[in-house]
Order: C-alpha cells, then structure tokens, then sequence
C-alpha cells in the first residue's frame, strides 16, 4: 500500500493515451476531428469507455451521453468528480478536453498502481458536446446534467447540417439509461490546456482557474434580394453579402470601443446563393461574444442589435438574430483555488489565478457543487488549430497537480 505523498501519475502512461486517442478522426490537415456524435466521436468514446473499464472503474452513461467511470470510496459519500470532454471542433488539437479526461484517468490509475482507496467515491466524467460546435449550445451535455436545459429540448436540438441530436446520439448508441444528475458531486475539478497565451507568456506552470467569462452566440440571418451582380446599380441593391461583411467590421469596432476582455467573433459565413455573378439573396452569420463584466457583455448585445437595426432598414434587408447560447459569467471555488494553488507550490509549479476565456463543462457543474480548474500552458496560446501543442512536461504537471488535489478532496 503507497502513501499519498509518494504517489505520482506516470507521465509517460499519460502522453501515450493523449496520443492514442488523438488519433481518432485524425484529419488530412493533421487536425482533430470528432465533432459532437459523429463515428468519430463514437470511436473515441469506445476508446476510453474500453479504458475506464480496465481500471476496474463502474461504467454509466445518462440520457444525454454523458459518461461517467466510478472508482468506490471506503465510505459511500458524494463523490470527487473530474473530467471533461473528448469531441473537438472540426480543425482541433490533440488536447482539449481529453487531457482533462485522460488526466482524471491517469489518477484512478496510479491510485490503483499504489494501492490507495480514498474516503470519498472517485468518479471521471466525459461530457456530450461541450463544443457546441455542431449542436449550440456548447457545454450542452453537462448544462443538462445540472438542470440548465430541459432533456427533450436538448435532443430536439438541430444541428449545422440538420440533423436532430437525440437521433445521432442513438446513431451512435450512447442514449444511455443512467438518469440526469447521477452524481451531486462534493467537488468537481477540470484540468484543461489554457488555450490562450498567458501562462505561456508569463513562462508559468499552472493556472489556478478562479473564473470563466460570458458568452453570447447567436445565428444572424440576412434576407435581401438576389440580382444580377451587372446590372444591378449599387442603389437598387438589398445585399446580403454586403450586410455579412458589415457585421463583422461592426463586431471588430464594438471589441476596439469596449476594449477590456471584450471579444468578438464571427467564425461561420454563409452565403446563398454563394456564386460570384450573383447578389446575394440570404446570408447567415454567427457571432460569438464574451466578456468577463456581464453588464458590459449586454451593452455589447445591446450595441450590436442597434446596429442590426440601422443596418435593415439603411440595405433594405429582413435581419433576424437567433440566440444559441447565453451564459453569464461565473465565479469557482475559491477554496478549491487555493487548494490547487497550494500543490503546485509544494510540487515547485510557479502558479497563478486566472480567468478562463474559454467555456468548460466546470461552469455547469459550479452550479451544483464547488468547482475550479487546473490549467497548463499552451504554446503560443494556439487553440482550435491542429498547431495546438503544449509540452509533455506541461501535461503531466497538471495531472500530477489534479492527482494531490483530488486525494485531498477526496480525504
Ligand atoms: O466555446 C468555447 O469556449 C468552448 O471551446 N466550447
Ligand atoms: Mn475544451
Ligand atoms: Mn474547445
């Protein structure tokens, strides 16, 4: 039987997983590809599932797919959960998100190589669809879990290539039968890559994640008038394609004025009928728009729908926004921060609080239980890139980090 402190995850065991499992939906470009319940997302599911169950772990999957893999405690008490999530984005790198689950995989792991049992139950979660990149909203299947989107809305849900989510999710046979909630977590810790430089920058080790900022997505629809693109004089004009353009120069202005942590996007354009010689009729956009200060991430929306306004009436277009998603800003666990900050300390990691730019699975389940995150660097701050890279070393600090966090939680 180790001791606690002589404990300490196998950074090779580790790596080696990352690297496995980042194979699956490997695309040309190098990137991966495991977009929300796809064959890919499957494959990879099976994978760690096929994991979780070598680990002796009790394997559940809920009615959203949400996967859980529990390690039993010596009392039968709320569990310390960890994990994340293993879908990408279409051009991902190789760890977002599975290093969280993978590094909560590697605890249980080296928990079973020492002989340790702790107090409170273990349990590794893998959630459905944080990305939200083919099914909005992101952090979907742990927004569900914690009770912020009712189960039929949520398989209802349509996505960019018109599929319905409840279909797929049967598609691919993770309509499991667990129900929602399954666990009230006594503490839940994420460890995830920064995504963003500063960490990098700052030549730090780890991030102990104390916040995680707004976001606000919506589809905007542009409908005006195809015409020859010839004959057409600019006045007779109602240009979806124009009014595309001019959102996204509007959102560059609105982060330049507001300046801060304001951010804005437009990551999708579609153009109908999308030909050179030709007006075009509809357009469709996405934006996406966050800050750290709710009240100035409303004066954003409030600015931009303005603008939205003044800019039909000027072209002569119908414009419709659509929220697809809404989340406020969100405070962790200041203890569990601290926590975090006190093992990177005694593990000789120079740390630091920091805010999250991105969305996590940990802002939901910070509704039901104490959360924070655990972050590592990521080279250049490159995320949603296959160039996404951040040192082995790097890797295994952070699970070596999560390790004494969740057996100190775990009592
Ligand atoms: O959008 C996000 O922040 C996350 O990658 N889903
Ligand atoms: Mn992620
Ligand atoms: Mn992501």
């Amino acid at each position: 039987m180790g001791t606690r402190e002589q404990a300490s995850i196998n950074a090779e065991r580790l790596v080696g997983r990352l690297a496995q499992l980042a194979e699956i939906g490997r695309s040309d470009e190098g990137a991966c590809c495991r977009l929300a319940l796809t064959d890919e997302d499957r494959a990879g599911r099976d994978l760690v599932v096929g994991w979780m169950r070598e680990l002796g772990l009790d394997v559940r999957v809920d009615r959203i797919g949400n996967i859980f893999g529990m390690r039993a405690g010596t009392e039968d008490l709320a569990p310390v959960m960890s994990g994340s999530h293993i879908d990408t984005v279409r051009t991902g790198g190789r760890f977002d998100g599975t290093l969280g689950v993978l590094g909560a995989l590697e605890v249980v792991e080296t928990l079973n190589d020492a002989g340790i049992v702790t107090r409170r139950p273990l349990v590794v979660g893998v959630f459905t669809n944080e990305e939200g990149a083919r099914f909005a909203p992101d952090m979907l299947g742990s927004l569900v879990y914690v009770g912020g989107l009712p189960l039929d809305r949520a398989l209802d849900t349509v996505g960019i290539d018109g599929k319905r989510l409840g279909d797929e999710l049967a598609r691919i046979g993770y309509a499991g039968d667990a129900p929602l909630g399954l666990y009230r977590p006594h503490a839940f810790v994420e460890l995830h890559i920064e995504q963003g430089p500063v960490l990098d920058l700052e030549g730090l080790r780890i991030g102990a994640v104390e916040n995680l900022q707004g976001i606000s997505w919506q589809e905007v629809t542009i409908v005006g008038q195809s015409n020859h693109a010839g004959t057409t004089p600019m006045r007779m004009r109602h240009d979806a394609g124009y009014c595309a353009a001019a959102i996204g120069v509007e959102l560059r202005a609105i982060a330049r004025e507001f300046g801060g942590d304001q951010v804005c996007t437009m990551g999708m354009v579609r153009l109908h009928p999308n030909l050179i010689n030709v007006i075009a009729a509809r357009a469709t956009v996405t934006v996406d728009m966050r800050n750290t200060d709710e009240s100035v991430l409303q004066q954003a929306e409030d600015r931009l729908a303005a603008f939205l306004d003044e800019l039909s009436r000027r072209e002569g277009v119908a414009i419709e926004a659509r929220r697809l998603a809404r989340f406020e800003p969100v405070q962790f666990d200041d203890g569990i921060a601290h926590l975090i900050e006190g093992h990177a300390a005694r593990l000789g990691l120079p740390c630091r609080r920091m805010t999250s730019g991105a969305g996590h699975d940990a802002q939901m389940l910070a509704r039901i239980c104490p959360t924070a995150m655990i972050f590592v660097p990521s080279i250049g701050g490159i995320s949603h890139n296959p160039a996404e890279d951040t040192r082995p070393e790097d890797l295994a600090a952070g699970a070596e980090v999560l390790l004494h966090s969740l057996l100190e939680l775990a009592g």
